[in-house]
């Protein structure tokens, strides 16, 4: 009779972790570097063609308010580990360090029987942690025969480095993945970070192309704030003849720019064919001798065309994972998640670089499939930030969601099983002084307004009415109509960052570890 039970006993313990292990799905988390929205065709743009991510969103869900908690790179990615917001994970900046021995996703993911892997570019310093396999990018890495560090080592592979990564995510799933285990990969392209250094095959891409400069491209930013005013990030006024715009002489001095510098780390054979693409639309622009709006307009038409050629090749790699999954009977039970550490401005204000909460840098792309759950072809419009993914990736996986985790799992709202969501976002930012001269600041967000504090060297509120002003043109905190909504608002910013555990002591805080930090 005992026998019997505990045999009973035993068959339900293996017949529940089979289960278990089969129901769990597989996690790609597809992240690239600086992709805006507006440069994934899927959200209607009509700039460019991105085919293979847009079939994430055709058959899975797209989400048109996905918002980061701070517009830069390695927090973004802190806070996407994490779970939790700059000031409590406390990589708040590019520039302090993060603290890897801190719980984040994959490592509960990977107790819990995952095989976990991270390939590409991740920006935090230190060992990844929660990763059976890593190969990542020192820091920033480069477009042309990059660095890999892969388990501890560093290894040089010849090409670009958006087909290496791709390359090396496929080989992961070929030959490293166990087939016994869900798995959990973690597939982040450089792309389309600047200094936007495409692939060989798209040097002549958009050649025959004329892209209209976005309205406020020529912006005096007289409705906004000093901020906005003493930005150091204008397509026509910051960005550079060589890095940027890949002239080999200064138009103004007739000195070598350090382009010539970047192009010695191609081989002879990547360098011929980037002086074969790039000569002659060079001379074109010497010849022209263009001043004024239309430098300034073919300012823009460079600068988008290398950015939107990087991404060609981002989504060139997402059509072979995609496509690995549907030979591999894996898409059905795969949650594929596309998305960017951060917005970008495409010449919105005239700018290039994000960090701002400004629309265009506040929201990021976000594009999930999973076959099982999500019904093709849906529009979320709930304010999701990266914060939330997760707790939502632990909620699919059917791990408890420690309580300390400051988003939310989006599970819920994507299977339409309840209505109940945040209708507010918080958001900070930290690095200044530093490239781009961004100001310190944070603010709230609803679905209709927004309001935020730039503090430091300033002390100035703005608030906007997307609604009425979705480019954020004009500044209305001083505006006697918008006293009420104000005042709302404030009231709103107080709850928010007394429920996430934000002050100004913390900010104060953080503020003098990075002055410390850059003397150092
Ligand atoms: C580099 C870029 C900046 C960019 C930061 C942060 N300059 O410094 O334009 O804002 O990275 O970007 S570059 O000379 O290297 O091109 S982030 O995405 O890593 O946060
Ligand atoms: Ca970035």
């Amino acid at each position: 009779m005992i026998k019997k039970s505990i045999f009973k006993i035993f068959f339900l313990v293996v017949l529940f972790s089979c289960n278990k292990k089969h129901s769990q799905p597989n996690i790609v988390f597809i992240m690239s570097d600086d992709h805006a929205f507006q440069a994934v065709s899927a959200y209607g743009h009509n700039l460019n063609n991105t085919p293979n991510i847009d079939r994430i969103a055709k058959e899975g869900a797209i989400f048109n308010k996905g918002f980061v908690t701070n517009s830069i790179c390695a927090p973004s990615r802190a806070v996407m580990l994490t779970g939790k917001h700059s000031f409590i994970n406390g990589k708040v900046d590019n520039v302090q360090p993060f603290n890897w021995d801190q719980p984040n996703f994959a490592k509960l993911l990977q107790s819990s029987g995952y095989q976990t892997a991270l390939i590409g570019k991740i920006h935090l310093h230190g060992a990844p942690q929660g990763f059976d396999y890593s190969a990542v990018l020192p820091g920033q890495g480069h477009y042309y025969n990059p660095d890999f560090i892969e388990n501890g080592d560093t290894i040089r592979i010849e090409g670009h480095v958006t087909p290496i990564t791709t390359k090396l995510t496929l080989d992961w799933l070929k030959n490293q993945r166990n087939k016994d285990k869900p798995f959990l990969l973690l597939y982040h392209q450089k792309a389309p970070h600047r200094n936007w250094m495409t692939e060989e095959k798209y040097l002549t891409l958009f050649d025959d192309k004329t892209f209209n400069t976005p309205t406020n491209y020529f912006d005096n930013y007289e409705g906004m704030g000093t901020a906005a005013k003493e930005q150091e990030m204008q397509v026509d006024g910051h960005a550079m003849w060589g890095h940027d715009f890949k002239l080999l002489f200064d138009p103004e001095t007739g000195e070598k720019t350090n382009f010539n510098k970047q192009l010695e780390r191609l081989t002879n054979e990547q360098r011929e064919k980037w002086l074969a693409a790039y000569t002659p639309k060079n001379d074109a622009f010497r010849k022209a001798n263009l001043s004024g709006k239309e430098l300034g307009v073919w300012k823009f038409n460079r600068y988008i065309k290398d950015y939107l050629r990087t991404i060609q090749s981002v989504d060139d790699g997402v059509g072979e994972v995609l496509k690995y999954l549907d030979e591999n009977n894996l898409t059905e039970n795969t949650i594929v998640v596309y998305t960017s550490d951060q917005g970008f401005y495409l010449g919105e204000h005239g700018w290039f670089d994000k960090r701002f909460m400004y629309e265009e840098s506040l929201r990021t792309p976000i594009l999930m499939r999973y076959p099982k759950e999500i019904k093709p072809g849906i529009k979320i419009n709930n304010l999701i930030q990266n914060l939330d993914f997760a707790p939502t990736f632990l909620d699919y996986a059917g791990i408890d969601i420690p309580d300390d985790l400051q988003g939310d799992s989006f599970r819920k709202i994507v299977n339409n099983t309840s209505a109940k969501w945040r209708d507010a976002i918080y958001y900070t930012y930290y690095e200044y002084p530093s490239v781009h001269m961004v100001k310190r600041h944070y603010g709230v967000r609803t679905d209709r307004y927004k309001l935020m504090h730039f503090y430091y060297d300033i002390d100035e509120w703005e608030l906007y009415d997307l609604q009425k002003d979705p480019s954020e043109m004009k500044n209305v905190y001083d505006d006697p109509k918008y006293l009420e909504i104000r005042e709302n608002m404030h009231k709103r910013l107080i709850e928010m960052r007394n429920k996430y555990g934000d002050s100004d002591q913390l900010n104060q805080m953080y503020l003098e570890r990075y002055l410390t930090a850059r003397k150092r």
